[in-house]
């Protein structure tokens, strides 16, 4: 969808996400990770944004929701969002579905909007829009390597301020960014009102997940699926946030 938010929305949102960004690694209880690159440590996710910024909770809840509610046929409630900031050297995702990594939601579907280009160079979403079933995953929790090679792929190349929509079983990945600029994405996840799953319901089972799944394989994780191919710089996270 293009030009998904007008010029004013997207000029606030620069703003936001520049606040967001300089939050220190590991000060949102949430999430606010950071990945080794090329050119140093940088910041390449932010869980849970709208939990402490009023302008993005805002966004979630009204003109994205309103996006998702027409995507899903129904009404629909918004239960996780996210930055990832892919910074230039910042690393890709592998073929992973949504509707595998959310544990317990039903009928996903992710708005992804475009704060900076996004471009096969930059790192890009690639999507397989005509999946509409769960896929044989491999010990990561992302589709086996034989599945995705079989899958026909589409690059999702956005302008700053358009939206993808990602349903639940379409398997999506990207690439490194191999620019010199960053390639900045939000990302929230909606399910119809009418299943009842909520933004505690998900953050609880998150937990609980990561922590399992990261006490038995030893990934560095950002998401309940080991997706991220980004290398972690450890850090040590407060029990309630420290960010102003
Ligand atoms: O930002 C990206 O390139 C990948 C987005 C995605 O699929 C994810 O965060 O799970």
């Amino acid at each position: 969808m293009h030009g998904a938010v007008d010029a004013h929305t997207l000029d606030a949102l620069t703003e936001w996400v520049e606040t967001v960004q300089r939050w220190p690694a590991g000060s949102h209880r949430f999430g606010q990770y950071a990945e080794e690159t090329d050119r140093g440590p940088v910041i390449c996710r932010t869980e849970n944004v709208s939990a402490c910024h009023a302008g993005f909770a805002k966004l979630v809840a009204g003109d994205l929701a309103a996006i998702a509610s027409s995507a899903l046929g129904a009404p629909a409630t918004a239960f996780k969002d996210k930055i990832n900031y892919k910074q230039p050297g910042g690393a890709g995702f592998r073929p992973h579905q949504d509707q595998v990594a959310y544990p317990g939601a039903r009928d996903v579907m992710s708005l992804l909007l475009a704060i900076d280009e996004c471009t096969v160079e930059s790192g890009c979403l690639w999507i397989a829009p005509q999946v509409d079933r769960e896929l044989a995953v491999d010990d990561r929790g992302v589709v086996r390597a034989d599945v995705a090679e079989s899958l026909e792929w589409q690059a999702a190349e956005l302008a700053p301020g358009d939206v993808l929509c990602i349903p639940g079983c379409a398997p999506h990945y990207s690439s490194a960014n191999a620019t010199d600029a960053q390639r900045r994405v939000f990302i929230a996840s909606y399910s119809p009102t009418r299943h009842d799953y909520t933004r505690d319901d998900y953050y609880g089972a998150r937990q609980a997940v990561m922590t399992d799944a990261t006490a038995r394989d030893g990934r560095f994780r950002i998401s309940t699926l080991a997706d991220f191919d980004g290398v972690e710089v450890a850090v040590s996270v407060a029990a309630g946030c420290t960010h102003s």
